[in-house]
C-alpha cells in the first residue's frame, strides 16, 4: 500500500473522529502499549516437545486438520513465532505450556520439570524482548487418561499433578524474575464426566484441597500472577466439570487469584463481555482467553466478530492495564502462522475499535436519558473509518499494511514451512 495514501486517509479519519471527541493519536498510542500473549500451542497443534511427534490427547479438547508445515522442534516453533511477531503491530508476549520445555532428548516426566528446561526459552525471550506467560499441562498424559487430575480420587495421582503444578509455578516465577515482567501462570484442568455423576461435591472438595497445597507456595507478584480457568463442558466432560465458573470464581476471590475467562467456556449465548466489569469489582485483574467457539468450544481462529468486539470494548472501558489478553485457539486445517497473525490482528482491531469509541458522548447521552441518541450514535460509529487508523498504525509500527502480510506468509510457506516433510 502506498505510504502517502495511508497518511492522507489517516488525517481525514482523524478529523472525522475528532468531531465525536475522539483523539486517534491517543488511541494509537494506547494500542501500541497492548501486549497480547501469543499461545505457542497454535504452532504445533498442542503437541509439545516431551516426545518426538507428540500430539494432543485427552483433556476434552481437540485439534482438527493436518495442514502441512507444523513446527516439529523448538527451533521451528521459535522461527514461526518470530515470523508471526513480524506481521503483528506492537510488542507481544509468548505463552508456553509445560510440555514445550527443552528436555534434551530424555523423557522428563511432568513431576520432574524444572527451570533449566526453560532456560532456552528465557534466553530467546530476552533476546527478542518478549515477555512470557506459562501453563501447567494436565492433559496428554497417561495419568490424565481417565479424565481426572487434581480432583482424582487416587491420592497418588493427585500428588503427581500437585507436584507438576507447583513446579510449573516455580518455573513461571523463574521466568518472571529473568525477564523482568510478571508471568501469568494459568491453570486449566480437564476434570469432569461424560455422564451425570452421583457426587458433584467430592471431586470439588479434592480439587480445593489440591489447590490449597499448590498455592501455599508464595512468590512475589513482581514475578508471578496466578489465574484459574473455568469451563462449562468439554469432550467427554459434557455433564460435569469439576472446575466450574462458580467454583473458580469463589476460589479465586477467597485466595487472591485472578480468574481466567475463555470465550469458548460458557453457554453459547452467554457473553463474557458482561462479566469483565463484575469480576473487576472484586479482583484487580483478570485474564482473558480470546477464542472462538463455533457451536461448541471448538477453538476456531479468532476473527473480528460481534463477540470479540463486545469483549474488547469492555476491556478498553474497564482499563487495559487490568486485563491480560491471551489468545487460545488451535486450528490445524490452515497455515498455522497465518492463524496466529489473523487472530492477533483481529484482537488488536477489536481493541482499537474500543479505543475509538465515542465514549464521552455516549455516556453523556446515557446520563441524560437520551436513549435514542445513544443507540443512533452507537450505530453511526460502526461506519467510521477505523481501517484508516489501523492501516496508519501498522505503517508506523513497521508491519505490513492491509492484506499485504498474506503475501509475506505465502513466501514463508514456500521457503520454510512447506519444506517440513
Ligand atoms: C481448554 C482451555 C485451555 C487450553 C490450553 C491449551 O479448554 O481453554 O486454556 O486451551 O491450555
Ligand atoms: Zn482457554
Amino acid at each position: 500500500m502506498n505510504k502517502d495514501r495511508i497518511e492522507a486517509a489517516y488525517s481525514a479519519a482523524k478529523e472525522r473522529y475528532a468531531e465525536f471527541g475522539v483523539d486517534t493519536d491517543k488511541a494509537i498510542k494506547a494500542l501500541s502499549g497492548v501486549s497480547l500473549s501469543l499461545h505457542c500451542w497454535q504452532g504445533d497443534d498442542v503437541g509439545g516437545f516431551e516426545k518426538p511427534a507428540a500430539s494432543l490427547s485427552g483433556g476434552g479438547i481437540q485439534v482438527t486438520g493436518n495442514y502441512l508445515g507444523k513446527a516439529r522442534t523448538v527451533a521451528e516453533l521459535r522461527s514461526d513465532l518470530e515470523k508471526a511477531y513480524s506481521l503483528i503491530p506492537g510488542k507481544h508476549r509468548v505463552n508456553l505450556h509445560a510440555i514445550y520445555g527443552e528436555f534434551g532428548g530424555k523423557l522428563v516426566d511432568r513431576d520432574e520439570i524444572a527451570p533449566e528446561h526453560f532456560q532456552g526459552w528465557v534466553d530467546w525471550a530476552k533476546a527478542n524482548g518478549v515477555g512470557m506467560d506459562f501453563n501447567a499441562t494436565l492433559f496428554s498424559h497417561p495419568k490424565a487418561d481417565d479424565g481426572f487430575t487434581l480432583s482424582h480420587e487416587d491420592k497418588s495421582i493427585r500428588a503427581f499433578w500437585i507436584e507438576h503444578t507447583r513446579r510449573a509455578r516455580e518455573i513461571s516465577a523463574f521466568m518472571g524474575r529473568e525477564t523482568g515482567t510478571p508471568v501469568v501462570h494459568n491453570l486449566w484442568i480437564p476434570d469432569g464426566c461424560k455422564e451425570t455423576p452421583a457426587d458433584r461435591r467430592a471431586p470439588r472438595q479434592r480439587l480445593k484441597n489440591s489447590l490449597d497445597l499448590i498455592y501455599a507456595d508464595k512468590y512475589s507478584p513482581d514475578y508471578l500472577r496466578d489465574a484459574v480457568e473455568c469451563k462449562l463442558f468439554g469432550i467427554g466432560s459434557e455433564s460435569y466439570v469439576v472446575g466450574s465458573h462458580e467454583f473458580y470464581m469463589g476460589y479465586a476471590m477467597k485466595n487472591g487469584l485472578m480468574v481466567c475467562m475463555d470465550l469458548g467456556h460458557f453457554h453459547p449465548t452467554e457473553s463474557i463481555a458482561d462479566k469483565i466489569s463484575s469480576v473487576l469489582m472484586f479482583s484487580d485483574e483478570v485474564l482473558l482467553h480470546v477464542s472462538r467457539g463455533v457451536r461448541w468450544d471448538s477453538d476456531h481462529v479468532v476473527i473480528a466478530n460481534d463477540d470479540l468486539m463486545d469483549v474488547t470494548r469492555e476491556v478498553v472501558r474497564n482499563g487495559l492495564d487490568k486485563v491480560h489478553v491471551a489468545l487460545d485457539y488451535f486450528d490445524g486445517t490452515l497455515n498455522r502462522v497465518g492463524a496466529w497473525v489473523t487472530g492477533s490482528r483481529a484482537t488488536l482491531k477489536g481493541i482499537l475499535a474500543g479505543l475509538l469509541e465515542p465514549s464521552a458522548m455516549l455516556k453523556e447521552y446515557e446520563d441524560s436519558g437520551k436513549l435514542f441518541e445513544r443507540l443512533a450514535l452507537t450505530e453511526e460509529a460502526k461506519a467510521m473509518p477505523m481501517g484508516d487508523v489501523w492501516n496508519y498504525y501498522c505503517l508506523q509500527a513497521g508491519v505490513p499494511v492491509g492484506a499485504d502480510w498474506i503475501g509475506e506468509l505465502q513466501a514463508y510457506e514456500a521457503t520454510v514451512t512447506s519444506k517440513r516433510v
